[in-house]
């Protein structure tokens, strides 16, 4: 058979252009390829949500391929374990209740596991702004706003798409980049202790896991938090190569966004 250059072109345009329109209306639209985004994107598609995911870069996997310092080992605790277990991550017990996996096959294998789950990826493309309603009194947050990467990086003046969704889930790491874009441009207040964006603080690893998954929560109505972004929104600590916090808020998120969804209130 003669290749015929016309006709790739034609089946990548197909292709791309049918997942885009599907993701016209979302259940759920996660910002942030990283552990935690990658994880709720993994379980709300397995348990048959409608979910996309948007990452800026050209891979998935955000702060985990090189473990701490480029030397790409993970660690994990007791309880989060599990997690790597359900994906098929080899985990080594190292001492006490720490326990070791290759940041690579984590990274890997987890973006795998979300992208056959049922995940629509969309690399390349950040997330610029968000789409803001008011409805009944309430302001809730129903779309998001997006750009291709590199126009973002030339600098050039392209207006962006735009898509809707019941749920955002804002993982998009220590620079809480789109909650950062709703509380600068809109008159609102956010469900933390002052209303605005707390801060992260310097590294305390034992608290900040436990906070990570404690502050992985609603934040806006239609905006929840999760993995580090979680901690910069409610003003807790940094914590460094240990990464049990940012799958358990992968997990918390997906399972308390899939319980609304389930209600049918959305
Ligand atoms: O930073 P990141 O890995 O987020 P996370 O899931 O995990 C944090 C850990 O990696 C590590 C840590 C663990 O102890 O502290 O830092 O909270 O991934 C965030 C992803 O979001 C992308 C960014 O490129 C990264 O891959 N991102 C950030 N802003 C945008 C975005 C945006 N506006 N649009 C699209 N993607």
């Amino acid at each position: 058979m003669a290749l015929n250059e016309r006709i790739i072109t034609e089946a990548i345009l197909t292709e791309y252009f049918e997942k885009f329109k599907e993701c016209l209306d979302l259940d759920v639209a996660i910002v942030g390829g990283g552990p935690s985004g990658l994880t709720a994107a993994y379980r709300l598609a397995k348990d048959g949500y409608k979910v996309a995911l948007f990452e800026r870069k050209l891979s998935i996997g955000g702060g985990m391929w090189g473990g701490g310092m480029t030397f790409n080992y993970i660690v994990v605790q007791e309880e989060s374990k599990h997690l790597l277990e359900e994906i098929g991550v080899p985990v080594k017990h190292f001492r006490d209740e720490y326990y070791t996996a290759d940041a690579v096959a984590c990274t890997t294998t987890l973006a795998s596991r979300a992208c056959l789950a049922g995940t629509k990826v969309f690399n390349c493309m950040s997330v610029e702004d968000v789409v803001l309603r008011e409805v009944d009194g309430v302001k809730r947050v129903c779309g998001l706003v997006i750009n291709s990467s590199p126009v973002e990086i030339a600098g050039l003046h392209v207006d962006p798409l735009v898509l809707h969704t019941k749920f955002i889930i804002e993982a998009t790491g220590h620079d809480v980049e789109v909650l950062k874009t709703l509380v600068r441009k809109n008159d609102v207040r956010l469900l933390t202790p002052s209303g605005g964006i707390e801060g992260e603080q310097s590294m305390w690893a034992e608290v900040a896991e436990t906070n990570t998954v404690k502050n992985t929560r609603e934040v806006f109505p239609g905006v929840y938090v999760a993995g580090m972004a979680a901690n910069a929104s409610f003003g807790s600590y940094r914590m460094g190569p240990i990464f049990g916090g940012m799958l358990l808020s992968g997990e918390k998120v997906a399972a308390e966004i899939a319980g609304l969804l389930r209600s049918g209130a959305y």
